[in-house]
């Protein structure tokens, strides 16, 4: 069961806006995200990973959620990530930064190109009750959808 809420960031309540965050997700970075198509309706890849929306992010934005775990348990996060090309321009990387209380538990391949929605993972093991999951974007412009976490 995946244990993120909104977990392919379809809700988004103020409508994808610019530096703002997907519904259940929090602020884990520099600011939020936008969410594509809303806030850039040309951007490039058009489509999603899963369902009608991503986020993107640029510079070293990030969302994140705590959720509640079992120490010692072990874990599986896994995310589709992308390069995007901005409405606005700006250098794209499809590098992303996957963190553990801050920690950094995985970072991303920076160059899977605008048309490619690529997938990774990394596994921890809880050591308390809840731990923050953060995105957060380790430079330039990029894409994330279809977040997951899942005890093993
Ligand atoms: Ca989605």
């Amino acid at each position: 069961m995946n244990l993120f809420l909104n977990p392919s960031l379809e809700q988004w309540a103020d409508g994808g806006a610019p530096n703002t965050e997907p519904d259940d997700w929090i602020n884990c970075g520099g600011l939020g995200l936008e969410a594509v198509p809303d806030a850039c309706p040309s951007a490039v890849p058009e489509t999603a990973a899963d369902g009608a929306r991503y986020g993107r992010g640029y510079g070293f934005e990030g969302i994140g959620q705590v959720v509640e775990t079992t120490p010692g348990q072990t874990y599986l996060v896994s995310l589709s990530y992308t390069e995007v090309v901005m409405c606005y321009g700006g250098a794209t990387s499809s590098a992303w930064d996957v963190r553990l209380d801050e920690e950094v538990l995985l970072t991303t391949a920076a160059d899977v190109g605008t048309d490619t929605w690529a997938v990774e993972t990394v596994e921890f093991t809880a050591t308390a009750a809840s731990h923050e999951i953060c995105f957060r974007k380790a430079g330039g412009a990029g894409g994330i959808d279809a977040l997951s976490i899942v005890a093993q």
